[in-house]
């Protein structure tokens, strides 16, 4: 019996700073309806998806960002999006900002915020939730910039690792999902944490500035696309598994985002991808059973790696520079600090 599950990436449009969340969740019920239509059986929204990209929104004092957040979910303005996929018999993922009073690492009970995205059955059960690791920008504003980029500001770095479920989903008794968010997606060791929990289906939403804001120096607009599906063509590849990619897209109190929602397959493959920078509906049949080949041969992972020689990636934060070649055969000093950039830049 194959393993066919019908998928779509639901990509947004831009949501104004002054735009509610009410607003959000009209069109996104809009779009589980065109999904219902279609037999659409599990969904993913964007990264964030309930409100504007506010990392963008410098503010001083942090909590006057508050409102952005979800302190509960599903909350009154949600509760409308679980009721309609609920009454479609739809699993979706969902992006929002999380806001929690909970203990840290050291007991101590605070007020917490996190870049966070759930995976929600057909039934409305919330089965797994995922907190962004990888958070790209700056925690200060920054006067380079063209626009800011205050991941680091708005949110900690999630603390609850890569994780995969298996769970029913659609028609299927059993499907194995995981998640990353955004910035996630150009890190090969958050592809590989899922892979190595037997991943099918990798769910992730992301909001992309579609130029480079860093005032770092010059990057082809085009390149910004390209590194994106690269990455995620690549992680879906070397990890065998389905990937959903949903945007959101366009442009946002000037601030443009490109769209370009795609569904890749084992092979690397794209499957499907959005043509426009709107909300828009892109779907596939997944055979889970194409998974099967990637993982029993070239990434038979028990076969294949030496974990012995990957130490430098969990033992290192940053890049240690090489020795240096003598015709001796000494070992010269090292050569000066790899990173030739200064501390505090940071990437986009
Ligand atoms: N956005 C961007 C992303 O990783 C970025 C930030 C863009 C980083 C381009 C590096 C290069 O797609 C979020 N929200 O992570």
């Amino acid at each position: 019996m194959p393993r066919i599950i019908t998928v779509a990436a639901a990509q947004l449009g831009p949501i104004q700073r002054a735009e509610s969340r009410q607003i959000a969740v009209e069109r996104m019920i809009r779009l589980l309806e065109r999904a219902h239509v279609r037999g659409v059986e599990f969904v993913v929204f964007p990264e964030l998806a309930l409100t504007t990209f506010f990392p963008r929104h410098y503010l001083e004092d942090v909590a006057e960002a508050d409102h952005w957040y979800e302190a509960t979910m599903p909350s009154d303005e949600t509760a409308p999006l679980f009721a309609a996929a609920k009454r479609f018999g739809i699993g979706f993922h969902l992006g929002f900002a999380e806001i929690v009073d909970e203990a840290d690492e050291t007991g101590a009970l605070r007020r917490r915020r996190f870049n966070t995205a759930i995976l929600v059955s057909g039934k409305g059960d919330i089965l797994l939730k995922y907190r962004k690791v990888h958070l790209p920008g700056h925690a200060e504003f920054d006067p380079r910039r063209t626009t800011q980029h205050l991941e680091k500001r708005y949110f900690e770095p999630g603390n609850l690792g890569f994780p995969v479920i298996r769970t029913p989903m659609g028609g299927l008794s059993g499907l194995n999902i995981g998640m990353m968010i955004c910035n996630d997606r150009r890190w090969p060791e958050a592809w590989r944490v899922l892979g190595l929990q037997g991943v099918e289906l990798v769910a992730l939403g992301y909001n992309t500035p579609s130029t480079n804001t860093t005032g770092a120096g010059f990057e082809a607009p085009h390149l910004r696309v390209f590194h994106s599906q690269l990455s995620i063509q690549a992680g879906a590849y070397q990890n065998a598994t389905f990937a959903i990619a949903s945007a959101k897209a366009g442009v946002e109190d000037g601030n443009e985002m490109f769209g370009h929602s795609i569904i890749v397959n084992p092979q690397g493959e794209i499957m499907a991808q959005a043509t426009s920078w709107q909300d828009e509906l892109i779907t596939a049949d997944c055979d889970l059973d194409q998974c099967t080949l990637g993982k029993t041969t070239v990434f038979a992972f028990d076969k294949h790696r030496r974990p012995e020689a990957y130490g430098p990636i969990t033992a290192q934060i940053g890049a240690i520079a090489p020795a240096v070649w003598s015709r001796e055969g000494q070992i010269l000093s090292r050569t000066a600090d790899v990173a030739s950039r200064p501390a505090d830049s940071d990437a986009d």
